[in-house]
């Protein structure tokens, strides 16, 4: 490309553009500024800013495979066949265009062509900032029979560009590689599902587009295909894959309103939750927003207006909101320009205006489509009405229980829970504990002052498979929630949270796994808001036993066990826990009680489609994924949550 070219297809790349260009100091300075934050999260980004490079060269159409690799020292390596990143000398710079981006803060954003670019700062600040951010980076284009190079260190040019090779005339693209500078990251381990959850989505919101990820670092390489032709319909069959959905084909409709353009797809399970992601120019917006809101509305206003027309629905019956959600799954995909990303985590839309556009783009199309398709809408209308009667159901079930524990004597604690004895909130802990003799054993080695004690006998209910009133009313779920004190649903109140933490403590193994997952299946459904709070934990107990002479040391992992018996070296007893019963109270409490020597894992919705694919492949009604799932995981000493 020429350099007119260059400028004229830079076509908001005007003067006043390039007096805002600054060098990178000030990203060093305030990395948090421009990613977000300097732990695991902002070490991600990095990798989300490259490919996000890459992503553009899709939408612009030059762009069909992106390959991701993390390479044995947790560099990454991003290649694309776009056009390549532009080499000629910059006018004004009089430096090739390649360093000016590398080395350049593009303040503004218009440089990038991000037209959809994100307010706040935190989403296509440019791959200025990642190699401001990096040990080593390296830049690869092919363009024009050639291919160029440069190498740079925190964001300054190691030497000038070069080329380093022939091409064929044809080829084009862009590599780039770079290493996360470790001393401004807590972190530069990179997680791999982290990554594979964001490409997958990435792919989804972008119809056709190819991303090829590899994860070299393990013993043997991880590798993972994500390419999907049908975009948001295909994102919704996949997001219910493990259920049984009551109608094939997904609503689906496009509209567009002054240059608001909405994508929704919906496809209804028999299952009873509500699982609706809403992105904003492809940005998952897990706090939801005024379009995620729009949508709900819309839904509420059609399926009542359509159950009242054709009868289904007697005089002043009304479905809520939740009566119409129960068993949906839905992706909005939202592109708009000047989003407000408001909320604890800035992934919630506050562009007022947005609401009622949606809204009214929403209503008629979900009204054409009822009405084109009859068959669907009586599914769901069926569906509706039956949540509607459950509602009325569990209702009288609460009163019942509010009842009996007005007149219930003494705390109406359970009564199998030991209590602990200080009741300062932010220091005391609730361990639900599997099985009546590890609660035995719990009990024993607990220290009883912050420490309480919630033994559970046997499986508790399948969440997913049960209806609210049904799961309430079950006595394992009924104990957990008195213990815990908040109460459900409207009448949740963090305020009577009887404990700071709740730490959920099952076998190391497959069943005790199981048990693990249903119990956060019932907190991610009913208690919500305490995963959010960060209130929920799982306690790592330790897979192996090694002795040696009389010292005793624990490992939990593979890993822990080849790096301890190394350290020792000479001969060791090598025992396995098969469960926590097989402790006794002391050992109980020092690997996985005690406050200074046991592990947490904090239970996160960091990500809100995982958790709920993880949640209902392990619950829902597919037995094949679930089985595949528990043997790809069944080894592994800390499961993924
Ligand atoms: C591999 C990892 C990251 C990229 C391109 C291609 C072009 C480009 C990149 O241009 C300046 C501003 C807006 C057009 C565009 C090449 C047009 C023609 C490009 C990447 C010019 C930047 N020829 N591929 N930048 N734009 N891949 N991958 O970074 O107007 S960056």
């Amino acid at each position: 490309m020429s350099q007119e070219e260059f400028i004229m297809t830079n076509k908001d790349y005007s003067a006043k553009d390039i007096t805002v260009l600054e060098g990178l100091e000030a990203v060093r300075k305030r990395p948090g500024m421009y990613i977000g934050s300097t732990d695991k999260y902002g070490l991600h980004h990095l990798v989300y800013e490259v490919v996000d490079n890459s992503v553009d060269e899709h939408m612009a159409g030059a762009c069909s495979v992106i390959s991701v690799t993390v390479h044995k020292d947790s560099s990454v390596t991003v290649q694309d066949d776009g056009r390549g990143m532009p080499v000629d000398l910059h006018p004004v710079y009089k430096r090739p265009a390649m360093e000016i981006i590398v080395t350049k803060l593009h303040a503004g954003g218009k440089f990038d062509n991000k037209s959809y670019a994100v307010s706040g700062g935190l989403h296509g600040v440019g791959i200025s900032v990642v190699s401001a951010l990096s040990k080593d980076m390296i830049v690869k284009v092919t363009k024009g029979g050639k291919v160029y190079a440069q190498s740079y260190a925190k964001g300054k040019p190691k030497a000038d560009m070069e080329v380093i090779g022939k091409a064929n005339a044809n080829d084009h693209g862009t590599i780039v590689t770079f290493v996360p500078d470790d001393s401004i990251f807590s972190t530069v381990e990179f997680d791999y599902k982290t990554l594979a959850i964001r490409f997958r989505e990435t792919c989804f919101l972008n119809a056709g587009l190819k991303i090829i990820f590899s994860d070299l670092r393990g013993d043997k390489e991880r590798k993972e295909v994500f390419h999907y032709e049908g975009g948001l319909m295909e994102f919704v069959k996949w997001l219910n894959k493990t259920r049984t959905p009551i109608h094939q084909k997904p609503i689906y409709f496009k509209r567009e309103d002054n240059g608001t353009v909405a994508e929704v797809a919906i496809q209804y399970s028999d299952s009873f939750n509500e699982n609706i992601q809403g992105f904003v120019n492809t940005i998952n917006t897990i706090e939801g927003g005024t379009h995620v809101a729009g949508l709900k509305s819309a839904l509420t206003r059609v399926i009542n207006d359509y159950g009242t027309k054709k009868g289904v629905l007697k005089k002043g019956q009304k479905l809520t909101g939740d009566d119409v959600r129960e068993g949906i799954t839905a992706v909005i995909s939202l592109k708009m320009s000047d989003p407000q990303f408001e909320g604890q985590t800035k992934t919630k839309l506050g562009n007022g205006e947005i609401k009622g556009i949606v809204e009214s783009m929403a209503t008629s199309a979900l009204s054409d489509f009822l009405e084109e398709n009859p068959a669907v809408a009586k599914a769901i209308i069926n569906k509706a009405t039956s949540a509607l009667r459950a509602r009325e159901a569990a209702k009288k079930a609460k009163d019942l229980v509010r009842r009996k524990n007005a007149l219930s004597v003494g705390s109406g604690l359970p009564g199998k829970l030991a209590d602990c004895s200080s009741r300062k909130k932010e220091l005391t802990e609730l361990y639900i504990v599997e099985g009546d003799s590890a609660g035995g054993t719990a009990k024993g080695g607990r220290d009883r002052e912050i420490q309480a004690i919630l033994p559970l006998r046997g499986k508790i209910l399948n969440v997913e498979k049960s209806n609210p009133a049904r799961a309430l009313s079950s006595e394992q779920i009924s104990n957990m929630i008195t213990a815990i004190g908040t109460g459900v649903g409207d009448s949740f109140d963090i305020g009577k949270l009887r404990y700071n933490k709740v730490i959920i403590m099952t076998d190391a193994d497959v069943d005790g796994q199981h048990i693990k997952s249903l119990l956060l299946t019932m907190i991610y459904r009913y208690l919500p808001q305490l995963i959010e709070g960060g209130h929920i934990f799982v306690a790592v107990a330790p897979f192996f036993k090694i002795k040696k002479g009389m010292k005793e040391y624990y490992a939990y992992n593979d890993r822990e066990l080849k790096a301890k018996l190394a350290e020792l070296g000479g001969k060791c007893e090598i025992s396995r826990f098969k469960g926590l019963g097989e402790m006794n109270d002391e050992q109980l409490w020092s690997t996985t009680m005690n406050p200074k020597t046991r592990r947490l894992k904090q239970v996160s919705i960091e990500d809100a489609v995982e958790a709920d694919e993880t949640f209902s492949l392990l619950m829902g009604d597919a037995v094949a994924p679930r089985r595949a799932f528990i043997e790809e995981n069944a080894d592994r000493a800390e499961v993924d949550l």
